[in-house]
């Protein structure tokens, strides 16, 4: 079954608006720890929506039927946000500004970081409800927030890159090496973030 275009591009307008709405509340929670805190964790914020074509081609890959049912209730990420911060202790602090934000709702964590996905894997995910407003009706719309820090950003970049590149079958020695890098890849997240511990500490001892 298709999904006609008129009802798509409704629920369409539906997903920008909420894309809107995501990162304008996030842009303000962020100023407002950086406020409070005379620190911004936020490297960097990329935000997409999902197209249509990568919509059903993640439906047939789950064995869902196309149509719009299945779309609004089986794809969680139409509308996605991704926060890349520095250490993995300000994904803690990113998560908990999510959690007292009184537009969006948390429907589910996912924390591949303490539990990182076969392929080596990490990143925090929120999948989220934010409102939006449609001739005068709230509607709470689904979307996706992956929180990472710059090394896993790095390795979840080149994975995907590769999975580009080998839209078949990937040779089983490149995915080992994936899976090794990721080690290296929170190895360094560790080291990275006692350093910064110890810079701190030094700051506060200093008051440089
Ligand atoms: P794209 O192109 O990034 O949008 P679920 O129904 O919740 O079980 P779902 O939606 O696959 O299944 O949820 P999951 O796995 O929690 O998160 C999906 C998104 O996380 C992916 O979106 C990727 O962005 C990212 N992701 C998950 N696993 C991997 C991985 O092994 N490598 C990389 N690079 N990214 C990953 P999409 O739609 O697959 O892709």
């Amino acid at each position: 079954m298709e999904i006609s275009d008129e009802l798509l591009n409704y629920e369409m307008l539906k997903y920008k608006f909420a894309l809107n709405m995501l990162e304008t509340e996030i842009k303000i929670l962020i100023d407002e720890y950086e406020f409070q805190n005379k620190y911004n964790p936020v490297e960097h914020i990329k935000s997409r929506m999902k197209s249509k074509e990568s919509a059903i081609k993640k439906l047939q890959k789950k064995n869902y039927e196309i149509n719009l049912f299945n779309l609004t209730h089986h794809i969680h990420d139409m509308v996605g946000i991704r926060i890349v911060c520095s250490f993995v202790s300000d994904i803690e602090d990113i998560v908990k500004m999510i959690e007292n934000s009184k537009q969006i709702k948390i429907k589910e964590k996912k924390d591949y970081i303490s539990h990182p996905k076969k392929s080596g894997y990490s990143s925090y995910h929120l999948i989220v409800y934010v409102p939006v407003y449609l001739n005068n009706k709230e509607e709470l719309v689904e979307a996706e927030i992956q929180i990472r820090t710059s090394a896993m950003d790095f390795w979840a970049s080149l994975d995907h890159k590769i999975h580009y590149k080998f839209p078949t079958e990937i040779p089983e020695e490149i995915i080992k090496e994936l899976y090794n890098c990721s080690l290296t890849i929170k190895t360094l997240d560790n080291k990275m973030s006692i350093l910064n511990e110890i810079v701190n500490k030094y700051k506060d001892e200093t008051k440089f």
